[in-house]
Formats: structure tokens, sequence, C-alpha cells
């Protein structure tokens, strides 16, 4: 009897923290879905830290963007005086990127894979570093040179709230809480969805302090 109570509990648990939500046609939010691979999570990113730095990119109108960015795959996105594109190679260093975060990869495909994209291949992964106040404006991604292909995020430490817009800049844009270790796969009619993240809020998480970690898995 006990047992059955705890197993309940339990089952209880795991359906509060982890759900599936359609937020719009080929947009799925995966509550939690990271939650159960954390500690691997942390190590693999914090590894990386070892010898590869973030940066804050330089946009094309002059501004530095204050989320700060950390490419891995064969592809990394860069911005500079010229514009935003994908590189084979860190423009400060000359150097090719480093490798993905292979747990995260793994997670990413899987979240791909439940949701409908079985063959979901990504050569690039940028690893978004907001402090507390920093933010993303809303824009598109499309420097990628397939949109039939998902992008995939997987948020850790402090929540964020983003902003999803429609397909044109002026659409009414929605808000969504965003948690850690909550995935979203972007794909079909959502993949070119204006999008952006509200200024981070002072907070504190285990995972990584008063840090918001965001993983993007591309087919650039
Ligand atoms: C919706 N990053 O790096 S991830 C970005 O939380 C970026 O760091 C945000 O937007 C972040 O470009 C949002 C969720 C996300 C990623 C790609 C999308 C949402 C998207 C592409 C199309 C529509
Ligand atoms: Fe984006």
């Amino acid at each position: 009897m006990i047992q059955n109570d705890l197993f309940a509990t339990e089952i209880h648990n795991v359906l509060k923290t982890q759900s599936r939500i359609a937020l719009s046609e080929g947009a799925t939010l995966l509550r939690g879905f990271a939650k159960p691979i954390n500690d691997q999570l942390a190590l693999d990113i914090n590894n990386l830290n070892v010898h590869n730095e973030y940066v804050h990119f330089v946009t094309p109108g002059g501004g530095k963007m204050s989320v700060a960015t950390l490419n891995c795959g064969d592809l990394g996105w860069v911005s500079d005086a010229a514009g935003y594109r994908y590189s084979a190679v860190n423009p400060k260093t000359r150097c090719a990127w480093p490798h993905m975060p292979q747990s995260a990869l793994k997670l990413a495909q899987q979240a791909a894979d439940l949701v409908g994209y079985p063959e979901f291949k990504p050569n690039a992964c940028l690893i978004n570093r907001y402090d507390t106040g920093n933010q993303m404006g809303l824009h598109q991604d499309k420097n990628e040179s397939q949109f039939s292909a998902p992008i995939v995020s997987i948020s850790l430490g402090v929540p964020a709230v983003f902003l999803w817009g429609g397909l044109q800049r002026h659409a009414p844009v929605q808000t969504v809480p965003l948690f850690h270790g909550d995935v979203l796969v972007w794909g079909g009619a959502s993949r070119l969805r204006f999008h952006g993240v509200k200024p981070i809020r002072p907070a504190y998480h285990p995972f990584a302090a008063q840090l918001r970690i965001n993983l993007t898995f591309r087919c650039a």
C-alpha cells in the first residue's frame, strides 16, 4: 500500500513537471525533458569552458550583444560589421569549433524524433549564456540553409520569459515561461516565426547560479 502511494506520487510529480505542449503548428514544448540528464549536461557544458570562451558578438549595427555565445559543431554562428553568417572557424582564433556536447546532442535528437523529425542531424550548436538583465530582441533565424529541419532548444538554469510572435515582425507576440530542463522543437510552419527573450530577472538556480544557458541545435 505504501509502495503504491509512493508510486502514484512519483507518477504525479513526473506528469506535473514533464509534459508535452503544442504551442503552434510545428512548435512543441517538452517541459522538463532534459531534467533526467541534468548532471551529464552540466559536466559536458562545463568541460567546454576549459578550452573555449563565451564571446559577446558585435552586431552589424555596431552594438554588442548582451548575451554571450559559445559555438560548437562543424559550423558556428558569427556576427560582425559585415553581418550574420555561419563559419567553420572561430574568427578570433581561426580554429575549428569544439565538438558538440554529446549528451545534449542526443537529447535534442530524441526530442526531435519524439515530435516527428526522426532524422535530425544538426551540424551547429549555439550555446547562449544570459546573465541577469540580458535579453534577446525579436528576430528570425534565417541564416540556416535548410528551413525544412527544425531547431531544437534546451533551456537550463534560471527561468526566462520567451517571446514568440508571428511570421511578420509586427504580428502579436505571446509569452511563454521557460524553466530549467525545458526543450522546444521549432519546425514546420513555426520555423520562421519571430522570437526573443525578455530581460532575465535576478534569480538563482543550482545548475549555473544566476545564469541561464540555452542550447540551440541547427542544420546550418
Ligand atoms: C522559434 N535563442 O539563439 S531558443 C537564438 O533562448 C535564440 O537563447 C533563444 O533565439 C534563447 O537564435 C531562443 C528557442 C528558439 C530557437 C529558435 C527558433 C525559438 C525559435 C527558431 C524559430 C522560431
Ligand atoms: Fe533565434
